[in-house]
C-alpha cells in the first residue's frame, strides 16, 4: 500500500479589503487541524489568497496587478510555508502570478514535505470571457486578466506517487485529465472558484451546478483511474455567492469525502495510490483499448464541425 492522507482545505468567503495576511491565518488553522488529522498533503482552492477579483471590472493596471503575486513564497505566505514545513505537509496552492516579464496566469503550485515547490499548473482553459457583458447577471473576466496556461499538464513525483493538477474550469474538460492519465497520474489535485448562480441563466440552480461538478470530478477519476481532491472557495464574496461542495473522489469514481458547509473546513481521506493499479491494467489500461488513429480532430479542431459544413 502507498497511502496518503490528504486534506481538503475549503476555505469560506474572502471579502474584497481582506489581507493576505488575515487569509494566511486561516489557512495555518485549517492546516493545523489537518497535522491533528495526520494528513499529509493539504490542498487549497483557486486564487486562494483574494477574493474572486475576476468579477470586478478593472482598466488601471496598477488596480489590476495588486490582486497578483510576484513571487511565492513571499511575506505573506511564509508562514503557511513554514509551518508547513514544521509538520512536515506537502501544500498546493492557487494563486494569481505575475512573471518577472510582465504576464499574468492563474496558477497553483505543488510542494513536497520540506516545503520545496515540486510543480507549477497555469490554468489552460480559462471561463468567461474578456470584454464587458451587459448580458450577464455579474462578471466573469479571467480572459481579461490572464493569459491560457503555457506549462500544460504535467505529473511530478510527490510523496512516492504520481500527482497532477488542474484549475477548477480545466476539470469540465476530460482532454485535461486524459492528459494526465497519460503520464500514470495517481492523485489529481486541484481547487475551484464556482459562482452558485449562473450569470446567463439564473433559474438553474444550485444543485444542477454542484451535480455537475460531482460529474465530472467523478468521471475524470474513474476512466483515468486516480484519486481526485477538488477544493471550493465557497460562501457570499461581496453578494456573490459561490458554491462549495469540496470532495475527495477514488479511482472507481466515488466521492469518499465532502465538505458540508461553505465555510472554511477541512476534508480529509486517506488515499492508498495502489488502488489506481487495477483500473489502469485492465479496464483502462490505455496502451491495450486506445485508438488514436480515430482521435485526430480531438487536437486538430476547436468547435464543431457538421458534416456538412
Ligand atoms: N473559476 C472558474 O473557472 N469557474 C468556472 C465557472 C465559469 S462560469 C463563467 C467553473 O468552471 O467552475
Amino acid at each position: 500500500m502507498r497511502e496518503i492522507t490528504v486534506g481538503g482545505a475549503q476555505m469560506g468567503p474572502i471579502q474584497k479589503a481582506e489581507s493576505r495576511e488575515a487569509v494566511v491565518a486561516r489557512m495555518i488553522v485549517l492546516l493545523e487541524a489537518a497535522a491533528k488529522r495526520g494528513c499529509d498533503l493539504v490542498v487549497y482552492p483557486e486564487l486562494t489568497l483574494t477574493t474572486f477579483f475576476p468579477r470586478y471590472w478593472m482598466d488601471d493596471e496598477a488596480e489590476i496587478d495588486a490582486w497578483f503575486e510576484r513571487e511565492m513564497p513571499n511575506g505573506a505566505t511564509k508562514p503557511l510555508f513554514d509551518r508547513a514545513r514544521e509538520l512536515e505537509i506537502a501544500l498546493c496552492l492557487g494563486y494569481a502570478e505575475l512573471t518577472p516579464e510582465g504576464d499574468h496566469y492563474n496558477t497553483q503550485i505543488l510542494t513536497d514535505r520540506t516545503g520545496a515547490i515540486v510543480g507549477k499548473y497555469r490554468k489552460v482553459h480559462l471561463p468567461g470571457h474578456s470584454e464587458y457583458d451587459t448580458e450577464r447577471a455579474f462578471q466573469h473576466l479571467e480572459k481579461k486578466y490572464f493569459l491560457p496556461g503555457d506549462l500544460g499538464f504535467p505529473v511530478w513525483r510527490n510523496m512516492d506517487a504520481w500527482m497532477g493538477m488542474m484549475i477548477c474550469n480545466d476539470r469540465r474538460w476530460p482532454e485535461s485529465w486524459r492528459l494526465m492519465g497519460l503520464q500514470g497520474v495517481e492523485l489529481v489535485v486541484f481547487g475551484y472558484n464556482t459562482p452558485s448562480v449562473n450569470s446567463q441563466m439564473g433559474g438553474e440552480g444550485l444543485e444542477k451546478r454542484l451535480y455537475h461538478s460531482e460529474l465530472v470530478i467523478c468521471a475524470g477519476a474513474y476512466q483515468n483511474a486516480t484519486w481526485a481532491v477538488a477544493v471550493a472557495k465557497a460562501g457570499d464574496e461581496d453578494g456573490h455567492p459561490l458554491m462549495g461542495g469540496s470532495i475527495i473522489v477514488d479511482p472507481n469514481g466515488f466521492v469518499v469525502a465532502k465538505a458540508q458547509t461553505e465555510g472554511d473546513e477541512l476534508i480529509t481521506a486517506v488515499c492508498d495510490m495502489d488502488a489506481t493499479v487495477f483500473g489502469k491494467e485492465t479496464i483502462f489500461d490505455f496502451a491495450r483499448h486506445r485508438r488514436i488513429e480515430h482521435y485526430g480532430p480531438i487536437t486538430a479542431q476547436t468547435g464543431v464541425k457538421t458534416p456538412e459544413a
